[in-house]
This record gives structure tokens, C-alpha cells and sequence, in this order.
């Protein structure tokens, strides 16, 4: 290595290999790009050397430009004297030596290099548009130059990583490699094949193939859902516009300009904030990161329901085999029906195939009783949320369970202490909570019991990974941490009703905001009777709890949502469009006059305030008493818990826009009006005073 910095120069016979090392995935980070065009000017003017080869150390060609880098003062090099531009203008040919991931700024360099190869484990992509902004450094330009511009929009508007199979089949790779090939030996060979080929092929020299010139029109049209609110998307459509237009050197104007735009805009913000707390949610502040964890290669699912249904395919879709059991043969067969059915559905829409079905189907097994899963490594309880029917389910497990196995609970809400202190293993045992579906839903809530050891909960949060989740943990207390910030949201928007609101208002403005559906649409979806019991098991265990009365009632009338064709709304046999219906208006006005509350109106802000500040006093107090680490663990499991708008960052980023301050005077003016159950969280008072932001918030030590 020449220098001190992470990228060195050395020569291998006539081929000079410069390889990128920055640990842990060479992202651009400071020194990279300098060091990379610091030693292609070295290798241009070696005589020894006649090609070069590019590659990166470690496990990653490179995976883009350094994110947090975004944002800062960061400097901005002009347009042919970046990186891309001296190796597109080297005059000895470079070869792009690909394996892990060449994303974002790394794709970039690879299509300003000459020639790329790539190992078939690779992935190739133009992430930008995931994290609010678009490729800077050419890609919007190149890409559509070397595979057309249909592919390369729908490349770049997705930002999916593209298989390195599939990128030689787009003609992103010129050359793909046995997996087992030594690629840097390989790239060497390559240069010496290519070394006297002249003139260089430089994508920038390309003319781009336009298949059909409505392609940006419908790609708008099919994001538009999709993208509201956002920016990021429009501007790769504008930019891969643009390519198709423009010479390359002012396409590449276009493209600096639009990332300028959006580089800081608040969406970029918010998703690279995102992009970190879900990184950040993975580490444990309390429990040491090489806390052993227990092998498992197989589990088990106790209860065959929607959910246990949905746990097990979580299984079998990341290829572990596991068994299920119910109490009866029947329920087992119903359960295993839903299963086959829900995979026939994947299939009948394209996102799986038959094979797929079949292997994924053959891994669930379901057998006759607990004696048939006493050898699994690891088992999920998923029966009906009842302590009373949980309770006897884990003495049982503890019973027949081999020493060893961990025994975890699928509870939304109930006390993971007293599940514990039914077994002789208390310390095996955790919550592991799945949201609904629970083969779909990315969120699993890894939940402590004051009982759980270190390595249990290890072993939990990484079972959750293994099976393509995002873990996160919470303490042990009512509704854990996802569904107890939430609760305080589900009371409100019952309440705003009494007031005067209608379902079809308040769910407008959060699909406005950015959720996919309203909260009163999701509730008929999900049914209505489930809000129900739990609405009377708190009433019964707390004289204080809020009741509601228009939710019982319209349960009460059997308007138990979609299933029963009516709930918050009506709903025609067949179809699942949400109708508003005047007899819940009629409903909501009766209950509203019995109860002597005045009808107004409200402004959308109103109610989406009035929604999400109740959650987040709930969620301070959730920090106070020290059941989630960070404010970024409550954002992660808002955004894969409940749909949140991801380019909103979470339920504390968006209030830091909003401003703790403000957040905390409405707070205390709703605690005036309303009484207790605005009372603002120590916490959020102690951060209005001292001007810190919700993200900066301290957790208290963090209490099972
Ligand atoms: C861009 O390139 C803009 C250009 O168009 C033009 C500019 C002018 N920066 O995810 P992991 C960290 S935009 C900074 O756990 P994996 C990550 O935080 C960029 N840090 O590993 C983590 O740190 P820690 C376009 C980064 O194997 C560690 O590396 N590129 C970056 O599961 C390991 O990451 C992207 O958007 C980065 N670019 O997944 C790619 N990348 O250990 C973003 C990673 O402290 N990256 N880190 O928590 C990824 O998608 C995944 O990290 C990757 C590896 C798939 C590469």
C-alpha cells in the first residue's frame, strides 16, 4: 500500500490492481475516492502497467457513497473532476473486479470503469432513491446508455438490488464468473485479454435505446400512489428523461442538479435516519455483542391460528423446517389449509412459483401432539391471548421440551413474567411478538422478561433475523412497546368521533400522511371484535379506562368489519372498497348526544396531531420507565410495526419536526381540557425544558 490512505495501488505484471479497503463494506467514506483517482493517475502514467483492475478488500466491491456523509459540509467536486469521470477518461483500460454489493455511488464507479465482471453471489443497484435523493454520480446517465432506458428506469425508481445473474442478462456485467473463480486472478487474465483493445467502450459514448417513449408517463402514473409526498422518485424519472434527451455531459448537469435539490430535503433526512436506527435497533446496550447464542436449526409453533399459521411460514420461507400443533386435528387442518391456501395466493399473483410452494410447504410439518416437537431447538407459543390458556400450554412445554430449547411466547400484550414462572427454565423464556400477518409483517418485538438471560434474548433477536426480520426489544409492560405507544392513537381516534369527526375524515388525512390505509379501514380489515375483548379485559382490570362506547356499539349490532360486510364502513358482497355508511354517522351523533358532547369540526392537521401526540406522550413515558433503549427503537417499530410513512422517519422523527416545545404546550393545553389521560410523560416535559430533541432523548436504564 502507497499512502495512508484505504485505497492502494500495486502491480501484478503489466496489470496495476487497485483495491479498495474501508471496512466494513467500502462505502465512500473520506479518502476513498481521492485515493482511488490519486492511484488510477499513479497506474496512467506507470509504463509498467498497461491495465488496471479495480476491486475492493473484505466482503463488497463497494456499496456506495457514505451515507452520513449526506448532510454536512460535505465537498462537492465539479462535474469531470469527480471519480467517475477520471476512470471513464482513463486511457488505459479499467476493469471493475465486482463481488458483494456495487451499489449507489459503487455501481457508478463500476459503469465508469471499461469492463465489469462480477462473481454470480454479487448484487448490483441503485439504492439512492430508498434514502430520499438519486444517483449522483452518473448512474442516471450511464445506466440507461448500457441496458436502455426501461430497464434502467424501473432500476433506478426501485432501487432493487439486482442479482450480478440478472445484471449480466441486462448487460450491466460483461463477464460473470464461476462462483468459485478467483476473481482477482480472473480480472488480471481479463485485462490481458482486453489490454490492446481500442477504442475503450465508455458507456458515456452510448446512444440510449428509448423503447417506447410513454414508459416515464406510466411510471409516474404507477408511483403515484405509491411515492406521494415524496420527491426522490420523480427526479430519477425526470433524470433518466433527461438521458434520453440531453448530450451526457448536460444530462449529468441535470442529474447534479436535481441531487442537490434533495440531497438535505427533509424526506432524505428522515429516510437516512431510518436507514440508521434500523442498523442501531440490532445493538443491545446491556448485553454484550458476543453474548453466545444458541444454535437452532429448526422450531416449532405451538397453535395452528392466523398467527401461528403466519409464524411458521416465516419458518419455512428463510428454509428452516418447522412443526406445528393444535389441540384438535381439526384446527391443525384448518390451520395447514390457510397455509397452503395463503401460498396458493402467492403463486396465483406471481411472487412465488409452484416450486418455490412445494419446497417452502414441505418444510412445515404439522404433528399430532407436544411429544412430537420435544426435540425442536426452539418453540413459539401462539394460542389464544389468554393468560388462562396460556399458562398450562408453557408448563407443558416445559414438560416435554428437551434441556436446552427456548421457549418463547407470541403475546401482543400479557405479563412474559408469569409464563416465565410457570416452567422450571424461566430463564429460556421470552416474548418474541409477530404482527399480523405475520409472514408479511417485517417487525418481530423481542420482549424480556425480568427472567430471560442474555443469551435468550440474543438467540431470540437473532431468530428474527434469520427469518428476515427486523428485531427490536421491548420491556415487559402492557402491550410491550409497539402496541402500548400505539394504544393512546386507537382511544383518540374513537374519541375524535364523539367530537364530530367522521372514519372516512380521519382515515383521509393519514393516508394523506402516508399511511397505506386509514386507521378505521385497517380496524374493519382486522375486525373489530379483537378491540373488543381487549377493550373488555382493561375496563375490567381499570375502573379508569377509557370506555368506547361507539366502538362497542357498532361490535354489539354484529358490524364486526370486512368479515361481517360492515363495520366503520359498509362494504358491497365480494369487493373490499370501504363505502362510508350514514347508519355509523347515525350512530356516532346519538352516542355523541347521550353522552352531551358538542359536534365541531376539525382541521386535518388537528386531527393528525390529536392522533400521533397522544402516542408520543405514551411513548416518552415508554422511555421514562426505561422498556425501550432509544427513541429510534420505538421509530423502527412504528415504520415496520404499523406502516408509518418510512420517509417521515418515525413517530419521534416527525415530532421533531414539529418541535418539542409545541408538542409539549398542546399537550398541556389537551391535559387542561381533557384530563388525565394527557398528562404530560416527565420525560417530554424535561425535553421542552431543556430544548433537546425527541431524538435525543435518554432512555432510562432499561428495566424488564
Ligand atoms: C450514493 O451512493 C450516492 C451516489 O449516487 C452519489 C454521491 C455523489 N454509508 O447494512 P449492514 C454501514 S448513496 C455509510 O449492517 P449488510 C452500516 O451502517 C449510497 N455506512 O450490512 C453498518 O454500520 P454499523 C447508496 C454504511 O451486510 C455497516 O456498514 N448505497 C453504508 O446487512 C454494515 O452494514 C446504499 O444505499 C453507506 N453507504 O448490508 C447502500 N453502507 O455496523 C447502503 C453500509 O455501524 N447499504 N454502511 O451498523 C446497504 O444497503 C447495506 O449496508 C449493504 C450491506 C447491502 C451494503
Amino acid at each position: 500500500m502507497s499512502g495512508a490512505t484505504p485505497v492502494s495501488l500495486e502491480r501484478q505484471g503489466d496489470v496495476g490492481v487497485i483495491t479498495v479497503n474501508y471496512p466494513p463494506v467500502n462505502a465512500l467514506g473520506p479518502g476513498v475516492a481521492e485515493g482511488i483517482k490519486d492511484r488510477l493517475a499513479r497506474a496512467n502514467i506507470d509504463p509498467a502497467i498497461k491495465a488496471i483492475v479495480l476491486i475492493g478488500a473484505g466482503r463488497s466491491f463497494i456499496a456506495g457513497a457514505d451515507i452520513r456523509g449526506f448532510g454536512t459540509n460535505r465537498q462537492r467536486l465539479p462535474l469531470g473532476q469527480r471519480v467517475y469521470d477520471t476512470l471513464d477518461a482513463s486511457s488505459k483500460p479499467v476493469i471493475a473486479a465486482i463481488h458483494g454489493y456495487a451499489l449507489g455511488g459503487g455501481l457508478e464507479i463500476a459503469l465508469a470503469c471499461h469492463y465489469r465482471m462480477a462473481l454470480p453471489s454479487a448484487k448490483v443497484g441503485l439504492p439512492e432513491v430508498l434514502i430520499g435523493i438519486l444517483p449522483g454520480g452518473g448512474g442516471t446517465q450511464r445506466l440507461p446508455r448500457l441496458i436502455g432506458a426501461k430497464a434502467a428506469l424501473e432500476m433506478i425508481v426501485t432501487g432493487r438490488h439486482v442479482p450480478a445473474t440478472e445484471a449480466k442478462r441486462l448487460g450491466i456485467i460483461d463477464e460473470l464468473l464461476p462462483e468459485t473463480a478467483d476473481l482477482l486472478e480472473s480480472a488480471i487474465a481479463f485485462a490481458m485479454r482486453i489490454v490492446d483493445v481500442r477504442p475503450l467502450p465508455r458507456v458515456r459514448n452510448r446512444s440510449v435505446r428509448l423503447e417506447d417513449r410513454g414508459i416515464f408517463e406510466a411510471m409516474r402514473k404507477s408511483i403515484a400512489r405509491r411515492a406521494r409526498n415524496q420527491k426522490a422518485p420523480y427526479a430519477c424519472i425526470g433524470a433518466v428523461e433527461a438521458a434520453c434527451a440531453l448530450p451526457f455531459d448536460e444530462g449529468c448537469q441535470c442529474e447534479a442538479n436535481l441531487f442537490k435539490e434533495l440531497e438535505d430535503s427533509p424526506e432524505a433526512r428522515a429516510l437516512r435516519y431510518a436507514f440508521f436506527i434500523e442498523r442501531e435497533v440490532a445493538r443491545l446496550p446491556d448485553i454484550p455483542a458476543n453474548t453466545p447464542v444458541r444454535d437452532f436449526s429448526n422450531a416449532a409453533v405451538v397453535g395452528a391460528g392466523t398467527m401461528g399459521g403466519g409464524i411458521a411460514m416465516s419458518f419455512a420461507d428463510f428454509g428452516l423446517p418447522v412443526k406445528i400443533i393444535d389441540a384438535t386435528p381439526e384446527a391443525l387442518e384448518r390451520g395447514m389449509q390457510r397455509i397452503r391456501d395463503n401460498y396458493a395466493t402467492s403463486v396465483r399473483r406471481g411472487s412465488l412459483s409452484e416450486d418455490q410452494m412445494q419446497r417452502r410447504l414441505a418444510r412445515i410439518e404439522p404433528v399430532a401432539g407436544y411429544e412430537d416437537i420435544a426435540d425442536c431447538d426452539l418453540v413459539i407459543e401462539a394460542v389464544f391471548e389468554e393468560m388462562d390458556v396460556k399458562k398450562p400450554v408453557f408448563a407443558k412445554l416445559d414438560e416435554v421440551m428437551k434441556p436446552g430449547a427456548l421457549l418463547f411466547s407470541n403475546t401482543s400484550a400479557l405479563d412474559i413474567d408469569q409464563l416465565a414462572e410457570m416452567t422450571r427454565r424461566p430463564k429460556d423464556v421470552a416474548g418474541t411478538h409477530f404482527f399480523s400477518p405475520a409472514n408479511v409483517m417485517k417487525l418481530l418485538e423481542v420482549v424480556r422478561s425480568k427472567h430471560s438471560s442474555p443469551e435468550t434474548l440474543a438467540t431470540a433477536m437473532q431468530m428474527g433475523r434469520r427469518i428476515g426480520k427486523l428485531s427490536a426489544m421491548a420491556g415487559n409492560t402492557d402491550g410491550f412497546v409497539a402496541n402500548r405507544s400505539r394504544a393512546p392513537f386507537n382511544t383518540e381516534m374513537v374519541i375524535l368521533l364523539e367530537e364530530g369527526c367522521l372514519p372516512e375524515q380521519v382515515d383521509k388525512v393519514m393516508v394523506d400522511f402516508g399511511y397505506p390505509m386509514g386507521p378505521f379501514a385497517v380496524g374493519d380489515l382486522a375486525g373489530l371484535d379483537i378491540g373488543y375483548a381487549s377493550r373488555k379485559r382493561r375496563a375490567a382490570e381499570n375502573p379508569n379506562f377509557r370506555k368506547q362506547p361507539i366502538a362497542d356499539r357498532l361490535v354489539e349490532m354484529g358490524r364486526h368489519g370486512q368479515k361481517t360486510g360492515a363495520g366503520w364502513y359498509r362494504y358491497e358482497k365480494g369487493d373490499r372498497t370501504p363505502h362510508p355508511d350514514p347508519e355509523v354517522a347515525a350512530i356516532i351523533k346519538e352516542v355523541a348526544t347521550g353522552l352531551g358532547i358538542a359536534q365541531r369540526t376539525f382541521t386535518d392537521e388537528a386531527v393528525l396531531r390529536r392522533l400521533l401526540f397522544s402516542s408520543v406522550n405514551e411513548a416518552c413515558k415508554i422511555l421514562e420507565e426505561g422498556k425501550a433503549y432509544r427513541p429510534g427503537d420505538v421509530d423502527v417499530m412504528w415504520l415496520h410495526g404499523f406502516g408509518f410513512p418510512r420517509y417521515r422517519g418515525g413517530l419521534f422523527f416527525w415530532a421533531d419536526t414539529i418541535g418539542v416545545r409545541e408538542v409539549y404546550n398542546q399537550i398541556a393545553a389537551w391535559h387542561q381540557q381533557y384530563g388525565d389521560r394527557w398528562a404530560p410523560s416527565r420525560l417530554l416535559r424535561d425535553l421542552a425544558e431543556s430544548g433537546t430533541s425527541f431524538r435525543e432523548a435518554r432512555a432510562a436504564p432499561f428495566a424488564a
